[in-house]
């Protein structure tokens, strides 16, 4: 028996209420427009949601693939975009951002405040010497001052590079070097878990080398806690601000001028600089925004609670939502600061409509208990959306039941970095939602399951590689400075007419895809293969486990086994203490994979632990649990997000 005929036998399928379809974005129609005439369709795209300076002659030029440009001769400004022109359309009074401080303060920044702080900005950096292709990085907390950042930046046409404020300097030192950064824009520090943490100091010590290219440090004062201060170099950014006019012309710049860089991790230890440009991603971001979360700008109140370091803060914070003129919430600090509720209560305050999350907060929420949310009045909710990684049926059901009050749709949202925006996802008003599956390529996307030999196909329940079949405008465009990399990691592995995302994939009965984890998380044992996302999900949907991870271990006789870890659910950890260290329930757990997916995927170990090493992103380091499962000395920690997880881990099994 195959997982997902369990999975999907077991679970209720979600057909649209005709009263959302009768107000969506997305229609049944735009998949018949896009596959009529994919070019078309994107050139209608772009006419129709973004502001050109300059009309495009040609959508799509792939003639130095896999080096793509789109909409070649067409000039806009990306700022212009997301702010000026809903102030000229008479929409300045609207709210852009209702910006929620983890203390409790509170800013509301109109699109016309908005365009006041981008534009002051934009001359400030310009009176620093920063003008077009100079390159910026943004290391700066949850705060409105990053969105006016990255902003300000694409004005100018100087590319930003945002990295994540918890990343170390060791991180921040080495992206700013790949990038020649002129400035670095940051700030004294931010809140987080209720007390001031500083920024600044990791700054200092990513700049304490003589060779750096940066001229200037540019601090946000958000905490007012002691700055270590190098005169000269370092600068306010409200000084600069308040010496700044607070008007300035956005100037055109080429379609495929660079908007920003963005380092992901890699299968190698050096991050690669993804890069992307201005008219492709900023289109494909705006419909994205549009029909997958059916942001409604006049009436909808949208909160994506993710990072302006990812790269979905970067789309669905800033590009997409502000190109379509959205009100969003912003938060600065975590989800149980002061309380578990924390978010529940923003949601209820601020009569949110669209929450789009990732599945590692739904499967900690589950963990702190449904109780928590049912305390406040989150009727306002309309959609669900979830990125990131798998959502696994058991997340999926729990969030819609107790989050979205058993009648929000969920949109399971694919993408990646390097596709810039959401490339497979049900449309909601139009799929049949399908718990556990990001379902299909959206219109406009064409996807493919490849076998061994790069041959798709599309029997269900075979497990293969997830390619992209055509060129899509927000596709990334290089690897900054490695061209050959950029080749070599997405357009080798079977052959340059397939972009290679990663990630293994299958296809169901209903030809709904259903993403399996990186292709290294799929694991191989006694020649059949199993995902570890598919495991895991049979484990979470034990009543008794709250998270778990999977992951292949090497093993004589099978080649690889199943290892699993488990976090069990709070009421049961007392149970499994009593049953000397969980022996009976890890039979029990043992059985209930069996049960769900067959006896071939049933944990050889089943390890109970209390935490799971997780990066800032909040993906599991599965290599990290590797190491442990196959006995050896754990490797790097320095992208966990909390690097002492590992010796929890370990003193906990006794090592
Ligand atoms: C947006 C983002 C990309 C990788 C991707 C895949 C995983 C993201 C997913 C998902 C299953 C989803 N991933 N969304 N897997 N279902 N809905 O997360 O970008 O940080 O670059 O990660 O995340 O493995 O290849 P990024």
């Amino acid at each position: 028996m195959s997982s997902d005929e369990s999975l999907s036998a077991s679970h209720p399928t979600f057909p649209p209420d005709p009263a959302f379809t009768a107000q969506a974005n997305g229609t049944a129609q735009m998949y018949a427009d896009a596959d009529a005439d994919h070019e078309g369709f994107w050139a209608a795209q772009a006419r129709e949601r973004i502001s050109w300076a300059t009309d495009f002659d040609q959508t799509l030029d792939w003639s130095d693939a896999p080096f793509a440009k789109w909409y070649v001769g067409g000039e806009l400004n990306a700022a212009y975009n997301c702010v000026d022109r809903h102030v000229e359309a008479g929409n300045g009074d609207r709210v852009a951002i209702h910006f929620e401080g983890e203390p409790g303060d509170t800013r509301t920044i109109t699109y016309a405040d908005l365009q006041r702080e981008v534009s002051k900005a934009a001359n400030a950096l310009g009176a620093l010497g920063v003008g077009k292709g100079d390159t910026v990085a943004i290391y700066l907390p949850m705060i409105p001052e990053a969105v006016v950042a990255m902003l300000a930046c694409a004005r100018i046409g100087a590319p930003h590079s945002v990295v994540f404020g918890g990343f170390s300097a060791e991180a921040l030192n080495t992206r700013i070097n790949d990038a020649s950064c002129k400035i670095v824009i940051t700030a004294d520090g931010g809140y987080r878990r209720g007390a001031p943490s500083a920024l600044k100091p990791a700054v200092d010590a990513a700049l304490d080398h003589a060779e750096t290219t940066v001229e200037k440090v540019v601090v946000v004062k958000r905490t007012g806690q002691d700055t270590p201060w190098n005169e000269g170099r370092d600068l306010w950014w409200s000084d600069l601000l308040d010496a700044a006019s607070e008007t300035h012309e956005a100037q055109p710049h080429d379609s495929e001028h660079p908007l920003f860089i963005l380092y992901t991790s890699g299968t190698t230890g050096k991050p690669k600089g993804i890069f992307h440009t201005t008219g492709g991603y900023l289109t494909q971001c705006a419909y994205t925004n549009s029909v997958v979360h059916d942001v409604h700008p006049e009436s909808d109140v949208y909160w994506c609670t993710a990072d302006i370091g990812w790269v979905t803060g970067h789309s669905y914070i800033v590009y997409g939502p502000l190109a379509n003129g959205a009100t969003q919430v912003m938060y600065e600090g975590t989800p149980d600061t002061p309380h578990q509720g924390r978010w529940w209560e923003i949601i209820e305050k601020y009569k949110v409509t669209i929450l789009y999350t990732a599945p590692t907060a739904v499967r900690t929420f589950m963990k702190w208990g449904h109780d928590i949310p049912a305390k406040f009045d989150m009727s306002s909710l309309r959609l669900l959306g979830s990125v990131g990684e798998p959502i696994n049926p058991e997340a999926w059901l729990w969030y819609r039941k107790y989050i979205g009050g058993d009648r929000c749709p969920i949109v399971d949202t694919w993408w990646q970095t390097e596709t810039g925006a959401i490339m497979i996802s049900p449309l909601p008003g139009v799929t049949t939602l399908e718990p556990g599956s990001a379902q299909k390529p959206m219109p406009g996307i064409s996807a493919e399951i490849l076998d061994d030999e790069g041959h798709p196909f599309t029997e269900p329940e075979k497990v293969g590689y997830l390619v992209l079949t055509k060129p899509w405008p927000s596709m990334l465009r290089g690897i900054w400075g490695d061209p050959q990399r950029y080749k070599d990691t997405y357009w080798s592995r079977f052959g340059e007419k397939y972009y290679f995302a990663g990630d293994g994939a299958k296809y169901d009965a209903d030809g709904n895809i259903w993403l399996l984890g990186r292709v290294d998380d799929v694991m191989n044992v006694s020649g059949h293969r199993l995902s570890t996302a598919e495991i895991e999900s049979a484990l979470v949907s034990h009543p008794k486990v709250a998270e778990a991870a999977v992951v292949g271990a090497s093993d004589e006789t099978t080649g690889q086994a199943v290892v699993a870890f488990v976090i069990l659910r709070q009421e049961h950890i007392e149970e499994a203490d009593e049953f000397g260290e969980g022996v009976d329930l890890v039979k029990e757990l043992r059985n209930h994979v069996a049960k769900e997916i067959g006896p071939i995927a049933k944990p050889r170990t089943i390890m109970i632990v209390s935490e799971l090493p997780k990066t800032r992103s909040g993906k599991i380091m599965r290599r990290l649990l590797k190491d442990v499962a196959e006995g050896r000395e754990v490797g790097d920690v320095t992208t966990l997000a909390d690097s002492t997880v590992m010796n929890a881990i370990k003193q906990g099994l006794g090592d």
